[in-house]
Parts: C-alpha cells; structure tokens; sequence
C-alpha cells in the first residue's frame, strides 16, 4: 500500500528538451526523461524501446507515422543508472534546427512535455543521484566564463565541496544525539550526562572551521564570479586610458581635455583567473556643467556598487584638494591608490605604492596589487569552497546559531533548551546539502547509540 501511494503521488511526467544549443551544428541531442519516457519514445521510433532493462545504444529512424524524419542514434539508460535517476533516452540526430523542433514537437504530440530551465538537475537531486550543492554546481560549470572558475565548479560536481559540511555535521549530531538521549531515555544510566561543558567545546572547535570556510567560500565566489571594479579619480588623471589598456583595447575615449568621460564605460578582462567589471568613471570634480555634473554622481554611484576602487592619481603632480575628497570617499571601502603616468618621472620610486604607466601599458604592480588585495592565491584555483550566496549565507546562519547556543549553555540555561539553537545549526547543515532532515537525527541517534537494540 505504502509503495503504491508513494507511486500514484511521485508522477514524473515526461520531459523533453534540446540539450545542445539551438544552432545548425554536425549533431543535436534532445534528452527525454520521465515515466514514460520509454513508451513515449517508442511511438515515434522505428524500434520499440518498452522492455530496454540496460544501457543500450540504437540506431533507427524518428518517424511520424510513416515519415522519415531522421535517422538518429538513441542512448537508452534504464532508471535508476540515469543522470535524471528516470527513465532516460538522448537523441542524437542530425544537428539542424528544424529536425531538431520538428522531433520534439512529435514527442510533445506523443505526450512529453517540454522541460523548465534546470528541470533535469532538479530530477537528478529529487532522485538523490546528486546533492544541492553539486545541482548548483551544474549551473556554474555551464556558466563559467574562466578555466579557473570551470575548474573550481567541476570539485563541487564531484563532491567535494558536499564533502566540507560533513565534519561539521557530525560534530553538532555528536552532541545533539547526547542530549537527545538524555532527555528521551533517562532510564539509561550508562550514557553520558549532557552538559555546558560538550556545547561549549563542540562550538568553540566548530567556528574556527567555519570562519575558514566562509573565507575560502567567499574567495572561491570571486573566482566564479569575478569582482566589479570602478576606477575613479579626479579629470585627466588617466582612468579611461587604464581602462584601455586594462583591456587591451581602445573602448574609451582619450583626450588631454579635462572632462572627457561623461557616463560610465564599462569592460571586463580576466586576470589570471579572476574575471574584473571594470567601471571606467567620469572625473570627479565641482562642475557648472549639467551634462558633466550628471557624470560624476554617476562616478559616485559606481564606486558605492563596486567590490574594489581603483583610485587613480597623477603621480607627475602634488596631490589637490580633488584628490584628497575622494580619498576621503572611499577611505572605508575597499580600495588601491595607483599612481599614473609613472613614464613622467625621474629617480627612484616609492616601492610602497603602487605605480603605473597606463600610456606605456605598464600595469605589472597594478595586478599584482589586485590579486594580493583579495588574497587570492594559487591553491584558491584548486580548493573545493561553499562558494555561492545561498552556501555562504547558511554556513553565516550555523556559525549564529552555535554561538548562540554557546551564549545560553554559559547562561545556564536548561539543556533541552540549549538544544534548540544546535538543533537549528544541525538542520542548516542538512539544508546546505538540500538534505531531508525527517528521520536523519533519529538514524544519528539510533547509530551512535545502543537504544533500542
Ligand atoms: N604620460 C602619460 N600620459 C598619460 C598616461 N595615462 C594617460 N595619459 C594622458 O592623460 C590624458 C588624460 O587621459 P584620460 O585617460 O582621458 O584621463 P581620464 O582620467 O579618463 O580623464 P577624464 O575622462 O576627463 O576624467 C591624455 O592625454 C592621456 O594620453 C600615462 O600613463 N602617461
Ligand atoms: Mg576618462
């Protein structure tokens, strides 16, 4: 009976999507996924596929009653040994648009629907073929605009990042299995007695983890991610001509003339791995001028949204009061102060400060500068993080929670109440992993534990 209701209420209606992008191309894939995705496929097929039980490739005609549509060669996997965990056939036909449609059509016509964006993952974490970080990770392999950020994403794919929350979730099911059985089984007199002293030590060796996995997460999303960086400073100072050569391009125009940029411009260049929004900026100055006057709250509003400000300086000239009031702006923001037009000057420089030659194209110190300002390091590229907002605001939320209950174990506080705040650590764990917390505590429990036996 259980089975049966467990079946009527788990329908999983056939899905149908091209998996390759919609362009003329040698070959196409259109995955089918579902119930019935079998019988589905059957009805336009030249084969019947009904009794696969193994993987099997096929070779055959897609037919619409008795027309030819294509000859296609079908991967068949038998669910559960699927991506989806389902039933699942790919399609591999001839790579034109119109075949690729007019086969998806026929199978919507046979009762397959099309599939919502992220519909297979989703599939493939309702079977538990994958976790929710590794789900997210799909999206980020497909989005990855660097080798870094692709590798990076392939560790979360394969489990390893899945892997950083587990020491963490044991620690806290240690001491929450302890007092749980304290409280549902006081008749066994052989079991520990919970006390302040298990929450504090537990809490006190978790933070430490979870501050590095928060700092590792939050570098780990730079990489994927990239940082957007405006590049600000008083006219004539030599931003939009950092920008071009940032970029290797002449995006910006460049003129002697004060005042030159008037809206933001903007660019991204990868460095070394690590994907910059640069945000060229209009001069920022007193202006009469309207059209001017619009660019430089523009300028303001740019260096408010970026992660890094680039404050731009002429290092030929003595500072001005232009210079020091936007110092002044960004003096609690993250920022670097570049020296331009570094070609201008004789002798020595100052080996603290960090010199350029936008004109020259010499940016050496300027990107070595970035990369030391946000930390990041060879073996960023390499470390599996929890590296996406949601990852990192739930790992924010564990270390609350145990610090929260550190602060009502030091209170006194009874036990049983203690345990509510590790109770939530706990199952933020498991939400990080999009894990089913029913029965889990009860399973850590009952495994650590002779209860019951
Ligand atoms: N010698 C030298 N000249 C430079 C350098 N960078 C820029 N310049 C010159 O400085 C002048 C102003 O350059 P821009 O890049 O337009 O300066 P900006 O800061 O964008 O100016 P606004 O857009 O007006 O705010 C131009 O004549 C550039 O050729 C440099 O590194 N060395
Ligand atoms: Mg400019």
């Amino acid at each position: 009976m259980g089975a049966f209701l467990k079946k009527k209420i788990m329908v999983f209606e056939t899905i149908v999507a091209l998996a390759t992008a919609p362009l003329k191309s040698a070959l196409a894939i259109i995955r089918v996924s579902g119930d019935d995705c079998f019988e589905i496929v059957s009805k336009c097929f030249s084969k019947d596929i009904r009794d696969i039980k193994e993987r099997t490739l096929l070779v055959g005609n897609i037919v619409d009653n008795d027309k030819v549509i294509d000859q296609v060669v079908l991967c068949i996997y038998k669910g559960p040994k699927s991506f989806t965990g389902e039933d699942l056939v790919e399609i591999i036909c001839h790579g034109s648009v119109l075949i690729a449609n007019e086969i998806i059509e026929l199978l919507i016509k046979h009762g397959a629907r099309y599939a919502t964006n992220g519909e297979y993952s989703s599939r493939a974490f309702l079977h538990q073929k994958i976790d929710l970080i590794q789900a997210e990770a799909i999206n980020d392999v497909i989005n990855a605009t660097t080798k870094e950020a692709k590798e990076l994403s392939i560790l979360s794919l394969k489990g390893e990042t899945s892997k950083l929350i587990l020491p963490i979730k044991t620690k806290i099911a240690d001491v929450l299995s302890l007092i749980e059985v304290n409280i549902d089984y006081p008749e066994y007199e052989d079991i520990e007695v919970a006390n302040k002293g298990h929450v504090v030590d537990m809490v006190d060796a978790l933070v430490p983890l979870i501050d590095s996995l928060v700092e590792s997460g939050e570098k780990g999303l730079i990489v994927k991610e990239g940082i957007k960086v405006a590049i600000a400073g008083k006219p004539n100072v030599g931003k939009s001509s950092l920008l071009n050569a940032l970029l290797g391009e002449s995006k910006a125009i460049v003129t002697d003339i004060a005042g030159t940029t008037r809206d933001v411009v903007e660019g991204e260049v990868n460095l070394n791995g690590i994907v910059l929004h640069l945000l060229d900026t209009a001069g920022i100055r007193e202006s009469e001028d309207k059209i001017e006057a619009i660019g430089v709250n523009k300028s303001l509003d740019a260096i408010n949204k970026a992660d890094l400000t680039l404050v731009v300086l002429d290092s030929s000239k003595e500072l001005e009061e232009e210079d020091k009031q936007i110092l002044d702006l960004v003096k609690d923001k993250p920022h670097l102060i570049i020296y331009n037009k570094a070609d201008k000057l004789n002798g020595t420089l100052d080996k603290s400060k960090i010199y350029v030659s936008a004109l020259n194209n010499d940016l050496t110190s300027l990107k070595n500068a970035v990369y030391e300002k946000l930390g990041i390091k060879e073996e960023t590229f390499k470390t599996p993080s929890l590296n996406n907002v949601r990852q990192l605001g739930l790992l924010r939320h564990i270390k609350e929670s145990l610090l929260k209950a550190k602060e009502d174990a030091n209170n006194d506080l009874p036990i049983d109440l203690v345990s509510v705040s590790i109770l939530d650590a706990y199952n933020t764990c498991l939400e990080i992993l999009g894990e089913n917390n029913q029965n889990d505590l009860s399973k850590e429990i009952f495994s650590r534990f002779c209860v019951g036996k």
